[in-house]
C-alpha cells in the first residue's frame, strides 16, 4: 500500500490537509509528521511520527518504509516570525525544500511545496497581479519563497522531479490558530469577534490583501497534486485567488452577524509587509491549466467561519 506524507502537519494548513486526505484516502494511508507534539485530533485519527524536516536521514527512512508516493512539505516559518529569526527561517524554508527535492529526485515521489503572495514586492503591479511579473520581495519569507520557486523549476527541468506549487494568499480557517503570518489578522478577528465582540487590528482599515477560505485552499492543494502531469505547465508556482478585502470590509461583514462588533486599528511592523504585497491576484493560468475554481467569497467565508468557530470555541 502506498502512502501520503505530510511534513509540518501541526500547522495552519497541515491540520486541515491531513483531515481531508485521511477522509479521502483512509486514515492509515496518511502519515502526519511535525517537529512538535501534535494536537490530539492528528495523533488519535491516524499515524503520527515526530520529525524535524532537516533530519534528512530519518525523512528518507520514513519515505522508504512507508512506500510514500506523495509528500506535502508544509514546514516553514511565516512572514512575521521569519523577520525575527532571519537565519533559522532561511535554514528551515530553504534546506527543508532542497533536501526534500533531492529525496524526490532519488525516490521519485510527487512533491507539493507552498509558495505565497509574499514572492511579490513593492514594485510588483498591485491589482490583478499577473502570473509572470516583477517578483522583488522585501521580506525574508518572500525571498525564501521566490528562491524556492526557482529551485522547484530547476529540479523539474533538470531532473524531472514532479514538484507542484501554489502561491497561497492569506488563508482563513477555524481548525487551528494561525502562527506568525501577516494575514493572520483575518483569523484572529473571528476569534475576538466571538469572544469579546471587539478586535484591535494590526493592519490599517484600508489594507487590501488577497485571501482564501481554508476549504478552498485544501481543494486547490489536493487538486493540483491529483491533476494529470500534462496539465501542470508551470513548475515554479501557480497564482491562485478567491477574494480580496480590507480589515474594514471584513469587520462590516462580521457586523452582519454580530451587530455590536467593534474594530479599532493599531498598525505595527506587519503593516510594512502587507504594504509590499498585491491587493488582488490574476489566477487565470491555474483556472485554464488544471481547472482551479474557488467556492467561497467574503460573505460565504464569513458565515461559514462564524458558524464553525463558534462550535469550536464552545467545546474548548
Ligand atoms: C503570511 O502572512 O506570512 C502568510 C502568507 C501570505 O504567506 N499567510
Amino acid at each position: 500500500m502506498e502512502s501520503i506524507l505530510v511534513i509540518g502537519a501541526n500547522g495552519q494548513i497541515g491540520t486541515e490537509l491531513v483531515a481531508e486526505l485521511r477522509r479521502i484516502n483512509g486514515a492509515e494511508r496518511v502519515i502526519a509528521t511535525d517537529i512538535k507534539e501534535p494536537a490530539s485530533e492528528l495523533k488519535n485519527n491516524g499515524p503520527f511520527i515526530q520529525l524535524d524536516v532537516l533530519d534528512q536521514v530519518k525523512l528518507r527512512e520514513i519515505i522508504l518504509e512507508n512506500r510514500v508516493n506523495r509528500v506535502y512539505l508544509l514546514a516553514a516559518l511565516l512572514s512575521a516570525t521569519a523577520e525575527q529569526k532571519i537565519k533559522s527561517a532561511w535554514k528551515l524554508n530553504m534546506e527543508g525544500l532542497l533536501g526534500t527535492l533531492e529525496l524526490s529526485r532519488e525516490l521519485k515521489f510527487r512533491l507539493f511545496w507552498p509558495s505565497s503572495i509574499a514572492v511579490f514586492g513593492p514594485s510588483t503591479p498591485k491589482d490583478h497581479t499577473p502570473q509572470f511579473t516583477i517578483t522583488a520581495p522585501t521580506t525574508v519569507y518572500g525571498i525564501s519563497k521566490i528562491a524556492g520557486e526557482q529551485w522547484c523549476e530547476y529540479y523539474f527541468n533538470r531532473f524531472g522531479v514532479d514538484v507542484r506549487s501554489l502561491r497561497y494568499p492569506g488563508l482563513i480557517g477555524y481548525k487551528s490558530e494561525p502562527g506568525g503570518g501577516t494575514t493572520d489578522y483575518a483569523v484572529h478577528i473571528f476569534h475576538e469577534a466571538l469572544k469579546n465582540q471587539s478586535y484591535e487590528s494590526f493592519l490599517s482599515p484600508d489594507t487590501e490583501l488577497p485571501m482564501m477560505y481554508m476549504k478552498d485552499a485544501i481543494r486547490a492543494t489536493i487538486g493540483i497534486m491529483e491533476s494529470d502531469a500534462g496539465r501542470i505547465k508551470i513548475r515554479s508556482s501557480y497564482n491562485i485567488a478567491a477574494m480580496s478585502f480590507t480589515p474594514e470590509q471584513l469587520a462590516a461583514e462580521i457586523r452582519k452577524h454580530i451587530s455590536n462588533f467593534r474594530i479599532t486599528y493599531k498598525p505595527d511592523i506587519r503593516q510594512q509587509y502587507a504594504d509590499s504585497w498585491p491587493h488582488s491576484i490574476d489566477d487565470s493560468c491555474a483556472r485554464n491549466d488544471w481547472g482551479w475554481q474557488h467556492e467561497y467569497d467574503l460573505s460565504g467565508m464569513t458565515g461559514d467561519m462564524l458558524q464553525h468557530l463558534s462550535q469550536v470555541l464552545v467545546h474548548h
